[in-house]
C-alpha cells in the first residue's frame, strides 16, 4: 500500500527527527485507515462443484503466503461452510456465527469434516487479508455514507454439475445477494457448453430484473474459465461464452444492463506455483468496473486518505491552527529582526545621552528606547498552547509532540531566552561609566547570534514555504503538503545536525 511516508524498508539510516516526524506520520495513517464503515460491496462467486472456485481464491492471495488460512482445493468436495475474503490491515480467519454476530479466530483453515458440524445457513467464514483490491476507497454504494468500503468476494458451495436447479429463489440458494457489486461465475474449459448451469444463471438474471438482486450500474458477471490449457482455444471459448450468457441476459430481459467480462485461464497443479499476475490484475479490473467511474481518481489508500481529511468534522480544521502559527513565526521574525538594528542594540542611544542620570534612570532610558527598536514579545509558552490539538485528533502526535509544534516551541523559545536576556542586561546596567554599544553587543552578541541562527533554519522556510502556498486550500493538500514538508525538514536537520558532529560544531 502506498503511504505518505513513502519510505517502507528505505535502507537509509534513519535519525532522530527522521524518526519522530515518520513515526508520528504512521501514526496519523494507522489512525485515518482504520476509519473502514460497515456499508460492504459483494461478489459472490459461484459455479458447479470442482470448477475450481476455492482455487480461484488460492491464486488471488498465494503471494500472502497464507496456505494454511486458504480454502482448501481439491478434487474431494471441501467446502461446506461459504467463505468471506475481505480487507483487513493484518491477514487472519474467522469463523462467524450470523445470528448471534459472534466470531472466534481459526488458526487454519477448518476441515470439511469440522465445516459440517455447523449450519451453513448460520455460520460463515471470514478470511481478512491486507490485499489493496479489496479495500475500495471512499466509494459510494447504495446508501450515502462516507468512509472506507469493503469489497466481500464470497466463495459459495458449489452445486454439483448435472444437478437440476429446483429452488425457486437462487437469492435463499446462496447464488446472488440482494446487493451485488459484481458476479464471479467459475465454470471449467470442458463444460463451457454443456447445459449443466444454465438454469441458476439465469435465475440469477431474473433475479437481476426484477430487482430482487440489486447491482451497482448494471450486473457486472465475471466468467472464469479454468483448465485453459491451449491459449489458441481462448478466443474460441470467449465467443462461445459470450454467446451463451447473451443468450440467457436476452431470455431474462436483462441485456441493456449487463456487462460480461470472460477470463480463460489454466491454474495448472498447484505444485507448479505458475504466475498469473497477469490474470490478476485483469480480474480484480474486472469485478471492480461498476465503480471503476467513482474510482478512477479516488482508489488508492493515499487518494482516500484525501477524501477523508477533506471530509474532517469543522472541530479537525487544522487550517486556523497552522495560520496562527506562522502568525507566531512572522513576529518572531519581525522580533528579531528589529533586537539589532544597523549592527546596533540599542539605536539611537549612546553613553552621552545617558550623562547626569542616575543609574535607575539609564536604565529605565534603556529600556524604552530598546522597546521602541525590538518592539514587545510576549513569552511564547501560552501562545503555542493554545495551538495543541485534541488527543482525538488524527494528526495530535505529528502536530503536538513529534513536529510541528515541537519546532515551533523550540523555535520561539530561543526568542523567548534572547529577550529575557536582555531585560535582565538592561536591568543589570553598571552604575560605573561604560561604553553602551560595546558593552550590550558583549553581552548579547553571542545569544543574539544563536537564536536567530535558530530561528532561521529549515523549520522556518517550511512556514515561509507553507505561507504562499496553501492560501485557500482544502484541508487535504495542506496536510499532505504539511506532512511530505515535514519529512524534508526531519532529513535535513539530521543531515546538518550530523554534518555538526563530524565539523565538530556540536
Ligand atoms: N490443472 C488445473 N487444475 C485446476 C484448475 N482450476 C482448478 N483446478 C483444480 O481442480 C480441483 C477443484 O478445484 P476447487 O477450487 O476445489 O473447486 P471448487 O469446488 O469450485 O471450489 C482442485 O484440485 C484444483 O486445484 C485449473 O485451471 N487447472
Ligand atoms: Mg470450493
Amino acid at each position: 500500500m502506498q503511504n505518505i511516508s513513502g519510505e517502507a524498508g528505505d535502507p537509509e539510516v534513519l535519525m532522530d527527527n527522521s524518526l519522530l516526524v515518520k513515526s508520528a506520520i504512521e501514526d496519523f495513517e494507522e489512525k485515518m485507515v482504520a476509519k473502514f464503515v460497515d456499508e460492504m460491496a459483494l461478489v459472490y462467486i459461484i459455479g458447479a462443484f470442482s470448477a475450481g472456485k476455492s482455487r480461484l481464491v488460492r491464486e488471488l492471495l498465494r503471494s500472502y503466503n497464507l496456505a494454511h488460512l486458504l480454502p482448501i482445493s481439491s478434487q474431494d468436495r471441501q467446502s461446506a461452510l461459504p467463505l468471506e475474503i475481505t480487507y483487513s490491515d493484518k491477514a487472519c480467519l474467522k469463523q462467524i456465527d450470523i445470528k448471534n454476530t459472534t466470531e472466534v479466530e481459526l488458526k487454519e483453515y477448518p476441515s470439511r469434516q469440522a465445516q459440517k458440524n455447523y449450519d451453513s445457513q448460520r455460520h460463515c467464514l471470514r478470511l481478512e487479508v491486507p490485499e489493496s483490491a479489496l479495500s475500495l476507497g471512499d466509494v459510494s454504494l447504495i446508501s450515502a455514507e462516507e468512509g472506507l468500503k469493503r469489497l466481500v468476494m464470497k466463495d459459495m458451495p458449489g452445486w454439483n454439475s448435472g444437478d437440476s436447479f429446483v429452488s425457486e429463489n437462487p437469492l435463499t440458494s446462496g447464488l446472488v445477494h440482494d446487493n451485488n457489486l459484481s458476479l464471479v461465475y467459475v465454470v471449467r474449459a470442458n463444460g463451457v457448453d454443456g447445459q449443466d448451469d444454465v438454469d441458476r444463471l439465469k435465475a440469477v438474471f431474473v433475479a437481476a430484473e426484477d430487482g430482487e438482486a440489486y447491482f451497482y450500474n448494471n450486473v457486472n458477471v465475471v466468467v472464469v474459465v479454468t483448465r485453459c490449457d491451449d491459449v489458441a482455444e481462448f478466443e474460441g471459448i470467449r465467443t462461445r461464452v459470450t454467446e451463451k450468457m447473451d443468450r440467457l441476459v436476452k431470455e431474462a430481459e436483462l441485456e441493456d444492463e449487463f456487462n460480461l467480462t470472460v477470463l480463460c485461464v489454466d491454474f495448472g497443479k498447484e505444485s507448479e506455483k505458475r504466475d498469473h499476475s497477469v490474470f490478476i490484475a485483469d480480474f480484480w479490473q474486472a469485478i471492480l468496473k461498476p465503480i471503476e467511474a467513482d474510482n478512477g481518481s479516488s482508489r488508492g489508500a493515499s487518494a482516500s486518505l484525501a477524501k477523508q481529511v477533506a471530509h474532517w468534522k469543522p472541530e479537525w480544521d487544522i487550517r486556523s491552527k497552522l495560520a496562527s502559527s506562522l502568525q507566531l513565526l512572522r513576529a518572531a521574525k519581525t522580533s528579531i529582526e528589529g533586537f539589532k538594528k544597523e549592527g546596533e542594540f540599542i539605536l539611537h542611544l549612546n553613553s552621552t545621552r545617558l550623562m547626569g542620570l542616575s543609574v535607575e534612570q539609564k536604565r529605565k532610558k534603556i529600556a524604552v528606547a530598546w522597546k521602541k527598536q525590538a518592539g514587545e514579545w510576549q513569552h511564547s509558552s501560552e501562545a503555542v498552547k493554545s495551538l495543541t490539538l485534541a488527543k482525538d485528533h488524527p494528526l495530535a502526535l505529528w502536530w503536538n509532540e513529534h513536529y510541528w509544534l515541537r519546532g515551533l516551541s523550540l523555535k520561539l523559545q530561543k526568542v523567548d531566552r534572547l529577550f529575557a536576556k536582555m531585560e535582565e542586561t538592561v536591568a543589570a546596567f553598571p552604575e560605573k561609566e561604560v561604553e553602551l554599544q560595546g558593552f550590550f553587543t558583549d553581552k548579547m552578541e553571542i545569544a543574539y547570534v544563536e537564536a536567530r541562527g535558530s530561528l532561521f533554519s529549515s523549520f522556518y522556510w517550511v512556514g515561509e514555504a507553507l505561507e504562499n502556498r496553501l492560501k485557500g486550500e482544502g484541508q487535504d493538500k495542506v496536510v499532505a503538503t504539511l506532512l511530505s514538508l515535514s519529512i524534508i525538514d526531519a532529513k535535513y536537520s539530521d543531515y546538518r545536525n550530523l554534518f555538526d558532529v563530524v565539523e565538530g560544531k556540536k
